[in-house]
């Protein structure tokens, strides 16, 4: 058994629009996602979050769950249209009712809450009326609801993250169109992406600026990665394989932390890239108490010729080309349900890029965890591939903590099994099965495990 210092933070993570439920109740408003599932062919089997793990109504027997695996941290996110419908203006004071009521049960259970302020759920009327993420108007919007957030909860909520994975809201949501709304293209992701950052960086202002002094908690961003290996020694894949993670974790850190893009994609994306202004660069840059990581696995990289292109993931809006690189996996490695491999050294080599890229900062694993076939037998969910994934992931952790990276703290996703977005609720990554029908939570052993891994590190 590894030992981590006494203060690593262990947790588990969800998001609302997957475990809510209760969709349209007490005067929420509909998200993107309450109206993407609603089209034709859109998510697996046409399923919907509409009522999803009901975790609305059910907030305090899962707290008690958490309590029982000993459980200390809890990161969930916030619906932005359950606090204001409309995603501006009026805000819903039975939305502030429910995160409260459910903060303070946390708190009454001794399980400290860490909320991210939008998980890819943004106000249906934002992008209705606004275009969403491509509209810079939304920035200040955000900056907006994140007052109201900070203002309401941050008396008790003392870690707070801004976006969870703002290259998926760019990338899926308006470059691949897989994810609400939907839009394919090969400029939008760039000016959401822009967007989202700026968002970020002024929010972050904002609770720096009013409500730090008093309040005294942190606040910082999750951008998620994914390693990229080389496929050969040639320096053109080693090439890609860095261009490739510029492309995905520099693109919405770089600016965090120096204040502009990676250099490779100013030169490969050219007009199609917003450039921050001296004013918005130095709103941005610095506008972080940590990162957040959320990792699940490796792809090999080769850098594509001509001839490659048309065999590229990805490929149908022309997004991926921007960085002539071309993704495949190894025979040998474990594929999960997600067709993600299973690549625990990807996590070492990750923290280790970004230890080195940004100078030693604070990072928190946000997410980490995998989708595999589990199924209730004799009553019990014997899923020893999620353990054994877990214990590799958290071991490459150690690995990198014993050589300097400053990584404080790790947490599963997810806490229970929920909707998995265009997948629908086939992937389950929870460390809790949720029986469809009845909703009723069974542990899975990975939750004993879990809870043995806590006991163990004295947290
Ligand atoms: C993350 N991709 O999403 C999210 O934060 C969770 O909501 C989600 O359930 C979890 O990972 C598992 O998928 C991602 O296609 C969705 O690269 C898709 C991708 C990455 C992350």
């Amino acid at each position: 058994m590894l030992q981590f210092p006494k203060d690593f933070i262990w947790g588990t993570s969800t998001s609302a629009y997957q475990i809510e439920g209760a969709w349209n109740k007490d005067g929420k408003g509909p998200s993107v996602w309450d109206a993407f599932c609603t089209i034709p062919g859109r998510t697996h089997n046409g399923e919907s979050a509409q009522v999803t793990c009901d975790h609305y109504h059910r907030y305090k027997e899962d707290i008690q769950l958490m309590k029982a695996m000993g459980l200390k941290v809890y990161r969930f996110s916030i619906s932005w249209s359950r606090i204001m419908p409309t995603g501006r203006g009026k805000i819903n004071e039975e939305g502030i009712k429910f995160y409260s009521d459910l903060v303070d049960e946390c708190l009454a259970n001794d399980i400290e809450p860490w909320a991210a302020l939008n998980h890819f759920d943004l106000p249906l009327a934002l992008e209705f009326e606004l275009d969403g993420w491509t509209n810079p108007q939304v920035q200040d919007l955000f900056a907006d609801y994140a007052e109201v957030c900070f203002q309401r909860l941050g008396d008790r909520i003392k870690t707070w993250i801004t976006f969870n994975e703002a290259w998926v809201v760019a990338m899926l949501c308006y470059g691949l169109g897989i994810f609400a709304p939907g839009k394919t293209s090969n400029s939008l992701p760039y000016q959401a992406g822009h967007n989202l950052l700026l968002a970020h960086a002024k929010a972050y202002r904002v609770y720096d600026e009013k409500f730090r002094p008093t309040q005294k908690g942190k606040i910082g961003i999750t951008n998620n990665c994914d390693w990229r290996e080389p496929l050969t020694d040639s320096q053109a894949d080693k090439d890609a394989a860095q261009r490739a993670l510029e492309f995905f974790f520099g693109w919405m850190t770089d600016p965090i932390f120096f204040g502009d893009y990676p250099q490779s994609m100013i030169e490969r994306v050219k007009e199609r890239l917003p450039r921050f202004t001296p004013e918005e660069s130095a709103l941005i840059k610095g506008s972080t108490d940590f990162i957040g990581l959320n990792h699940y696995t490796t792809f090999m990289a080769e850098h594509v010729s001509e001839n490659l292109k048309a065999s590229m993931p990805y490929s149908n809006s022309g997004i991926a080309e921007d960085q002539d690189v071309n993704l495949s996996t190894r025979p040998q490695w474990e594929i999960t349900d997600m067709k993600w491999p299973v690549v625990p050294e990807g996590l070492y080599k990750m923290l280790k890029w970004i230890d080195e890229r940004y100078d030693r900062p604070i990072i928190y694993i946000t997410e980490n965890g995998c989708a595999v076939p589990d199924k209730v037998e004799n009553g019990q969910v014997n899923d020893t591939r999620r353990i054994n994934y877990l214990e590799g992931y958290i071991s490459n952790c150690h690995k990198a903590m014993k050589e300097g990276v400053d990584v404080r703290g790790y947490f599963v996703w997810s806490f229970l099994d929920n909707f998995e977005w265009t997948l629908g609720y086939q992937m389950r990554f929870g460390l809790h099965y949720i029986v469809p029908e009845t909703l009723e939570r069974i542990p899975k052993a990975s939750a004993k495990w879990f809870k043995k891994v806590i006991e163990q590190n004295g947290f």
